[in-house]
């Protein structure tokens, strides 16, 4: 029995040394030590053996047993750390490879754009307020001159809301604001005087072709305190034109009709490309054909809208403005965009241009 045992000893050292993975190593493990081993069967035997042997291979046997284990550790971590190399090697991962950059979005152009005459207005003392989007008809036509019926409302063609009256005096139905200069009136009912405020909104038209789409955005101006007039106006607009669209740039007004001011005008800013002249080259000018851009309109406080807020006309004066964002987007040198309604399709690889 104790050759049995030493050969035992040298089979387990023989093909541990062979072993190539963790799992013969645990094969081995189970063959010669597990409970159903051949070390075990063997010790089963010393029942048979005489009592003077049977302490000394008793021994014998332990250390056979210590031995083994003894091998099997020290290979499991001499594989455990062969297997680790080999990861290291195969997996390693180069921190100081540069990495790749994910794709990086920017602000939409209407965001710049908001952005940007923020900016140029506060530079002059204009404070952005924002007003209801959605707001009683009192505000959006009534105050603003517009009575019930009145046909200059057919210019903006509401979304009127399916929603409650409003049960204040006068405030009428809901409606989807079609202009920002419903702010008008609101800021005019606060009383607080000068007023310099600069509204920027959506605004809500049922119109949709190549230069509208039913929701834009509109910026409104309105500088209301004692003895404001058409020069202010004026300095105002050509601040504006070189601010926006470069030196050089200045603005023109033209007679028009709102309900809400008096006088009311149109303004058109001066081509960057011809000069104001209409010609580039003998040609005419592609981008503006006649010189002049149109922008939007504007106007003297109408009295009768200082009266509906509450506020002496005989004391106070202002000017209001309200123009569209796209629009004015678009009149930049180098935007070449013939249908508007392309701001808001969301195709990346226009957009990311700006
Ligand atoms: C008005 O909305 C007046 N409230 C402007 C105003 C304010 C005048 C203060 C006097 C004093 P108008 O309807 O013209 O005016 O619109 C002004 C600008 O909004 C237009 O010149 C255009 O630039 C823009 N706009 C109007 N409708 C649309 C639309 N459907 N899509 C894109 N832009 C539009």
């Amino acid at each position: 029995m104790k050759d049995q045992l030493e050969a035992l000893r040298l089979q387990i050292q023989q093909d541990v040394k062979a072993a190539k993975t963790l799992e013969d190593l645990d094969q081995i493990d189970v063959k010669y030590l597990g409970r159903k081993g051949e070390l075990t069967a063997m010790l089963k035997g010393l029942a048979n053996v005489s009592a003077e042997e049977r302490p000394v291979l008793g021994q014998l046997a332990n250390q056979v047993k210590q031995t083994g284990l003894g091998l099997i550790a020290a290979r499991r971590d001499e594989l455990n750390r062969e297997k680790i190399s080999v990861i290291a090697e195969t997996e390693r991962v180069d921190v100081t490879e540069p990495g790749i950059r994910p794709p990086e979005g920017h602000l939409h152009v209407m965001t710049q754009t908001i952005r940007e005459i923020t900016g140029i207005f506060e530079k002059i003392g204009f404070y952005r307020t924002r007003y209801p989007e959605v707001d009683w008809d009192w505000y959006a036509f009534e105050a603003l001159n517009m009575p019930p019926e009145h046909p200059a409302r057919d210019d903006w063609e509401t979304f009127f809301m399916d929603a409650p009256v409003s049960d204040k005096k006068k405030q009428g139905k809901m409606v989807l604001t079609p202009h920002t200069s419903n702010a008008q009136i609101h800021e005019l009912e606060r009383h607080e005087f000068p007023i310099r405020m600069l509204n920027i909104a959506k605004c809500y038209r049922r119109q949709v072709d190549a230069t509208h789409t039913p929701m834009f955005h509109q910026f409104e101006g309105l500088y209301v305190d004692k003895d404001v007039n058409i020069t202010h106006l004026r300095g105002v607009l050509d601040y504006f034109a070189k601010e926006f669209f470069g030196p050089g740039r200045v603005s023109r007004i033209r007679p028009h009709h709102f309900r809400f001011t008096e006088p009311s005008f149109e303004v058109d800013f001066s081509c960057g490309v011809c000069n104001a002249t209409g010609k580039v080259n003998g040609q005419k000018c592609k981008v503006c054909k006649r010189g002049w851009l149109e922008l939007g309109g504007a106007g003297m406080v109408h009295p009768n809208v200082l009266k509906a807020c509450g506020v002496d006309p005989k004391k106070y004066s202002g000017f209001a403005f309200g123009w569209g964002i796209e629009r004015l987007a678009m009149m930049k040198e180098g935007t070449q965009v013939d249908d508007i309604r392309i701001l808001y399709q969301n195709d990346v690889r226009f957009l990311k241009q700006f």
